[in-house]
């Protein structure tokens, strides 16, 4: 019967991802789960992230797409150790692709792990990966009403960042609304306004990230 067959898949991938969290618990490792549509700059903000915090933490990166390798080679630019998995098809990462990829990026003590799922507001967040933190990125042009419409993916944000706040002012887009709809859903995550393009709001949230990591050690 499908039903039991999908709770075998869900079953499976949340023993995977525990061991995944025990493994990076026991090095102390942040991880993040980063998540959004295709396009609202997952790999921008990961590049802020290391432009920031290269030279006092040691980072890794996980890259996940349908296909192509165009963002783990932005990363790996920039000589961060960076591993990425192309799902041929499939619209999320699981945790056994993590568990397959952690030995690989031979991980450090008390460092920072950038998961970039597949870009994708719906599935990912039905995949635990043993992440410390959820991360979930919107961004302006696909308008505010995105927490009304893609309900789990905000509820189970630990953080939401709202990207290219500099093109507010060309587009229709209600900050309030948008900020209200995930308030709504989730009373905890922290949201973050930002522009990779021009640096708005990427201070604080790097500021947030040095909590985190420190919360971790
Ligand atoms: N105007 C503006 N453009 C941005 C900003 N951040 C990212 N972009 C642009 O948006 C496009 C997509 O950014 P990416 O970081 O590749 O987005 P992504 O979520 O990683 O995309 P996929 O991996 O393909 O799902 C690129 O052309 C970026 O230059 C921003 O703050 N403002
Ligand atoms: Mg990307």
């Amino acid at each position: 019967m499908k039903i039991k067959v999908m709770k075998n898949i869900m079953d499976e991938n949340q023993k995977l991802a525990e061991e995944n969290r025990r493994f990076f618990e026991s090095k102390k490792v942040t991880v993040f789960n980063v998540m959004a549509s295709p396009g609202a700059g997952k790999t921008s903000i990961i590049l802020k992230v290391i432009e920031a915090l290269k030279d006092e933490a040691d980072i890794s990166v996980v890259e996940g797409d349908i296909a192509s390798s165009i963002d783990a080679e932005k990363i790996e630019k920039y000589g961060i150790p960076v591993v990425q998995i192309n799902t041929g098809g499939g619209c999320h990462l699981d945790a056994n692709m993590i568990k397959a990829v952690t030995e690989e990026l031979e991980i450090k003590d008390h460092s920072l792990l950038f998961i970039e799922n597949v870009g994708n507001l719906v599935c990912p967040s039905a995949f635990d990966l043993g992440e410390g933190i959820k991360m979930v990125i919107a961004s302006v042009p696909e308008g505010h009403d995105k927490p009304y419409k893609y309900i789990s993916m905000f509820e189970a944000a630990d953080v939401v960042i709202l990207n290219k706040s500099d093109l507010i002012p060309y587009i229709d887009f209600d900050l309030d609304s948008f900020c209200k709809g995930v308030r709504a859903l989730n009373d905890k995550a922290p949201i973050f306004t930002v522009s990779c393009r021009t640096g708005e709001g990427i201070g604080d949230f790097i500021d947030w990230i040095r909590t985190q990591r420190k919360a971790t050690a």
